[in-house]
Parts: C-alpha cells; structure tokens; sequence
C-alpha cells in the first residue's frame, strides 16, 4: 500500500515525483506551488509570486475569488453532475444568462477550450452542408498560420506549428491555412464557394501575442457576410476582459457568427467552455448528434454564472483596459536594450526578447522567478505577462520593478 508522503517543503520531492510518475510532456519552471489567492501564488516553501501567467489567461478574477469559491462549495453539496440524460435546474438558467450576457440565442456548453473549438467546427461543418448547401464532404475552414486552438488530434491537423503537430498524423483534412492579419489573403481564400467558415483568435496568444491591424475584425466581419462564410472567433484567451473589452472583437464592435470561450469562464476552478451563436447554426446539431458527460453540468454552471458575474461587477474590462496601458509605459520607460518591443491589449502582453543568447527569455524568467514573479517564454524570444485582471495600480509597480531588476541579468 503506498502511503503519501507527508506534505514537504522541499521542491525537489515534488518535482522528483512528477518526473517519474508523470508524463513529460511539459517543461515547467522549477517551482512548486501550493497556494493561490488573487494576484499570488504561493510555492512549498511559502514563497510569494506575482502570477504573470494567471493559468494562461483562466485566472482573469483572481486565483481562489471568494464568490466564485462560494458558488463551488454551495453547488457541490448539492448536485455536480446529471448527465444530459436528465434535465437539471441550473442549464437552463445558466443557458439563458449567458447567452444574454453576449447576446447570441443559443449556447452548447462544454469542457475545455479544445473541446468547444471542435464544437465549432462541427456546427460550422453542420450548417456548410444543411444551410449554404455545400456538398457532403466538401466544406472547408479557413484558419491562420501560427494558430493555437487546442491539441485534439482534429485541431493540430491545422496547426502550422510543427512541435504541435509532428508525427501526430493522419491529420483531419478540410482546412485552408492563411497569412494572420492579411484581409487580401482571406479574400482570395473566401473565391471559394466551398468555405464555409474562418477560424481565427483575435490576437494570437500562443504566437507570442500578436495583435492584427485596427480595423482587421471589421473588414473579416464584412468579408464573411458579403460570401456567406460563418465568422468564427475563439476567444478562450482573448475574452472575458483579458484585452481590455468583454470580447476581444468588441473592441471593434464586430458580433462575429460564433463565439467560443473557456478558461477563465470558470475562474479557473474547474474547465468549463461554450460556443456561443443563433439558431440557424445552432439548430443544425439535432439530439444525438454531439455531447459530452460533463457538459453542461450543474457545478459548472453555478460556477460559470458566478465568473461572468464577478467580471462585470468588479469593472474587470475596464480595468484590464487602463491597467494594460499603464503596463505597456512602464515596461518602455524602462528603456531595456533587452527589450525588442512590449505589444497588446487590455492585459494580455507580451515582450520580445532582443539578446544573442537563445535561452535569454528563459533565463530571465528564472531570474524573474527568483525575484518574485512567474513568467514563461512562448516561442524562444517572447515572454507572455499577464495578470489577473484584479491587479493594482501599484502592484503594477512593483511588477515592473521586479522585471527591471531582472534584466540586469542580461548582460
Ligand atoms: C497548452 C496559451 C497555448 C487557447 C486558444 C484554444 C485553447 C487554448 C486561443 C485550448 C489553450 C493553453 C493551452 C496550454 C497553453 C495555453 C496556450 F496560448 F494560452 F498560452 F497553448 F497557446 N484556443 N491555451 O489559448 O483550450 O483545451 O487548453 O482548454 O496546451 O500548453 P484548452
């Protein structure tokens, strides 16, 4: 009988036990963590750290939020999962609060981030064949290059990222890879009569925060239109108030065809995604034909209302939008010859990295760790900063301060 070991102070243990009992399919800084409470995350030792990840974009109201907690304990001493077999008292509520929330008819609730990606094609490919009338098997998605929409074997079939999609073949065929923030490629990719949608994230996260031209939305909202093409935005990083607006595409005022969401839909507490569109496309999917075990349940519904909730309440747009700005100066006011350039929106961030050793993003973020805030590169050079979206002004401050003192490291 294995017994646990008694909790432990020292990383090493931890880190020791997922290396040899867990699958290496990630490699993560060397902290162990045990606590989170708002901005912080607290290591074995009792370290605090500033979190510039916020579970990449899950935590947008903070690790642990109080009122989202609440609404997990109450409902899981109640009922956690019926089923779709049944019907249960809080789908329905929630259903009709966060489709007027966003203002579509319809949602289809599910799990992960992924899980709802592949929803959307599946409706896209539904409404391609019922709806525009293409023929059976033909539909096609246009989607972007350097995108990241999830690892299921279908999603990776259109990754152009080759660490994403190696040796994971046969891929899923049906989809067109086009120039990112290019309106003439989608253009020329919308001649085809075939498409029935683009997929795209309003600024590509996973990329390295790669933000497209003012006005991109708008002229792939009128494309779309003008060739009957759905309009299919995944905002599983770029919404809920992490840009700086409740979506991403607000920002703009574009109401795309479908919304997919995730992360921070829960605040983090468990994984919870939607899609989100009006019933031609919707009503495409009869019973039977998509579902999952945990979709839909009550405790994530009862959580999902609590996290929308507290993202109006606490003005979390509004403050991602002011605080990203104050962010982006103080990071140029510190006029770093190791920074290339601070780009994005609201506070989804990022900093590109401008030194000749290849491992600098990685360093300073070991550094960065030392000093008290956690940070990862994405992509070698790029290093994601993004907090949860209830920061201060002053702790924005000291941020700073710790990435400035950081960069000394960088000789
Ligand atoms: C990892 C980052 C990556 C996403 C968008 C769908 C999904 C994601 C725009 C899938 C997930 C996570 C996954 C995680 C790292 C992180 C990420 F950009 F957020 F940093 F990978 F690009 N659409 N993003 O960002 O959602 O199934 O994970 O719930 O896989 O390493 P999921």
């Amino acid at each position: 009988m294995t017994t646990l070991k008694t909790a432990s102070t020292d990383a090493n243990h931890y880190i020791q036990l997922e290396d040899k009992y867990g699958a290496h399919n990630y490699h993560p800084l060397p902290v162990v963590l045990k606590r989170g409470e708002g901005v912080h995350v607290y290591d074995v030792a009792g370290k605090e750290y500033y979190d510039f990840l916020s579970g990449y974009s899950a935590v947008n109201q903070g690790h642990c939020h109080p009122r989202i907690l609440q609404a997990l304990i109450e409902q899981s001493k109640e009922l956690t999962l019926t089923s779709r077999a049944f019907y249960n008292n809080l789908l329905g509520e929630y259903a009709q609060y966060i489709t007027q929330y966003f203002g579509y008819d319809k949602v289809l609730p599910i799990n992960t981030g992924v899980e709802a990606v592949e929803t959307a094609i599946k409706l896209c490919r539904k409404w391609a064949y019922k709806v525009k009338g293409i023929s059976k098997g033909q539909a096609k998605i246009v989607v972007c290059e350097n995108n990241f929409h999830g690892r299921t074997t279908g999603v990776i079939s259109f990754s152009t990222d080759p660490t994403a999609s190696n040796e994971y073949g046969p891929y899923l065929p049906g989809f067109e890879v086009i120039a990112y923030n290019s309106v003439s490629a989608l253009q020329r990719a919308l001649e085809d009569k075939n498409v029935c949608a683009f997929l795209f994230e309003p600024i590509q996260g996973e990329a390295g925060v790669v933000v497209p031209d003012d006005g991109y939305y708008t002229e792939v909202r009128k494309l779309c239109t003008e060739k009957n093409v759905l309009m299919v935005a995944d905002e599983i990083q770029t919404g809920l108030c992490r840009t700086g607006t409740p979506l991403a595409c607000d920002r703009e005022h574009v109401r795309p065809d479908i919304i997919i969401l995730g992360k921070a839909l829960s605040g983090g507490m468990l994984p919870i995604s939607a899609v989100l569109a009006d019933d031609e496309i919707m009503l495409t999917i009869k019973p039977g034909e998509h579902g999952s075990t945990y979709g839909g349940n009550p405790l994530a519904c009862k959580v999902a209302i609590a996290s929308l909730q507290v993202l109006k309440d606490e003005h979390l747009a509004e403050k991602a939008e002011e605080l990203g700005i104050y962010f982006r100066e103080k990071i140029n006011k510190l006029n770093s010859p190791h920074i290339k350039t601070v780009r994005g929106r609201g506070l989804l961030n990022a900093i590109v990295i401008d030194h000749a050793e290849k491992d600098a993003a990685w360093d300073l973020c070991l550094e960065m760790m030392k000093n008290g805030l956690l940070a990862k590169p994405t992509h070698g050079d790029k290093i994601r900063l993004a907090p949860p979206l209830i920061i201060t002004k002053e702790q924005i401050d000291e941020a700073v301060v710790i990435i400035g003192k950081s960069l000394s490291i960088l000789t």
